[in-house]
């Protein structure tokens, strides 16, 4: 495998216990989702991409793999292609299959390692590919670097449905920073789940094998692994619902009796049927989600599935 050059911006160790303190203290109590990503979780959380009623990653995998071709002819010869989260880049592969010319590929994440890994495996596959791994929280501001040859077109690529992890105010915010990533005229093609019946989306969260329950109660797992915290796991159980006013599902942690959570020198008394979100996942429409981007991007492209259940879009800044 070759030694990629990899660019580390040393992110920040996450404040498990310090964020888990400040959001235990808000009203209503919650926890934050981006903390379900321990090894545990994340290996779980691949379990989830592959369970029958979650629907999201085979749909838009589906989608890129009919619709590839158009994408890449959208984004152009001669662009520099940056993931953001770009985790084990395998959607991505669909995309370099069909790009004219690509100057460059910066897959960009948090966990140096995983990263490394899945830049070589990138690099071994598309050897005559500039790969420039960037070691950082895609979440904070930065400053990448040139790529080797000028681009045509700089593209940010987020998969996933991501942005709906994002609360509407966050989600704007994000969005300015990668219309400024990819300055005037560059694009960002993303993910976005879309809208449909609560039936399908509160089942796509509380499946019947109960991994996502597992997902979900690793979170306290997790706080008991790393600040010894001593959580009662099995006093919580899995929820998810469908807020419609919202247009979000939620994924919370329901009591089963009364608890003591004690946390960094605070303790946080939980009546029994009280809960705690750990998660929500904004459900959009086509016409929602152009709005929520347009103060940085316009919507260009739009590719979906037969049912319109999940969609990839093209936008531009
Ligand atoms: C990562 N994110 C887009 C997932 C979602 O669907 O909101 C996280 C997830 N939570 C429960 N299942 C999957």
């Amino acid at each position: 495998m070759p030694q990629l050059p990899l660019l580390d911006l040393e992110p920040q160790a996450d404040d498990v216990v310090g964020e888990c303190t400040a959001a235990m203290r808000a009203s209503p109590r919650q926890l934050p989702c981006k903390f379900f990503y321990d090894r545990r979780g994340s290996q779980l959380f691949d379990r989830i991409c592959e369970l029958p009623e979650y629907y999201p990653t085979r749909t838009e995998l589906a989608i890129l793999h009919e619709h590839a071709p158009a994408m890449a002819a959208r984004l152009g010869p001669r662009c520099l292609l940056i993931e953001l989260g770009s985790g084990s880049s395998v959607k991505v592969r669909k995309l370099l299959d069909e790009l004219v010319d690509p100057v460059g590929y910066m897959p960009i994440d948090i966990s140096r390692e995983h990263l490394l890994d899945a830049a070589g495996q990138i690099a071994d596959a598309y050897p005559e590919l500039d790969v420039q791994p960037i070691c950082a929280d895609y979440a904070q501001p930065m400053t990448l670097p040139e790529p080797t040859q000028p681009p045509q077109r700089r593209v940010a690529y987020f998969p996933g449905s991501t942005i709906g992890n994002l609360h509407p105010d966050e989600a704007r915010r994000f969005l300015a920073r990668v219309a400024g990533m990819v300055q005037q005229g560059g694009g960002l093609l993303i993910g976005v789940d879309l809208r449909k019946e609560p039936a399908v989306l509160e089942a796509a969260y509380n499946d019947a094998a109960g991994v996502t329950a597992a997902f979900n109660l690793n979170l306290l797992h997790r706080i008991n692994r790393e600040v010894g915290a001593g959580i009662d796991v099995d006093a919580f159980e899995h929820q998810a619902v469908w807020n419609g006013e919202a247009s979000r599902v939620e994924m919370h942690l329901v009591a089963r009796s009364d608890q003591h959570v004690a946390l960094n020198g605070d303790t946080f008394h939980i009546t029994v049927g009280e809960s705690i979100r750990t998660e929500c996942s904004y459900k959009h429409t086509l016409a929602s989600f152009a709005s929520l981007a347009s103060e940085a991007f316009e919507v260009v492209d739009v590719w979906t599935d037969a049912r319109q259940w999940f969609s990839v879009q093209y936008l531009e800044a």
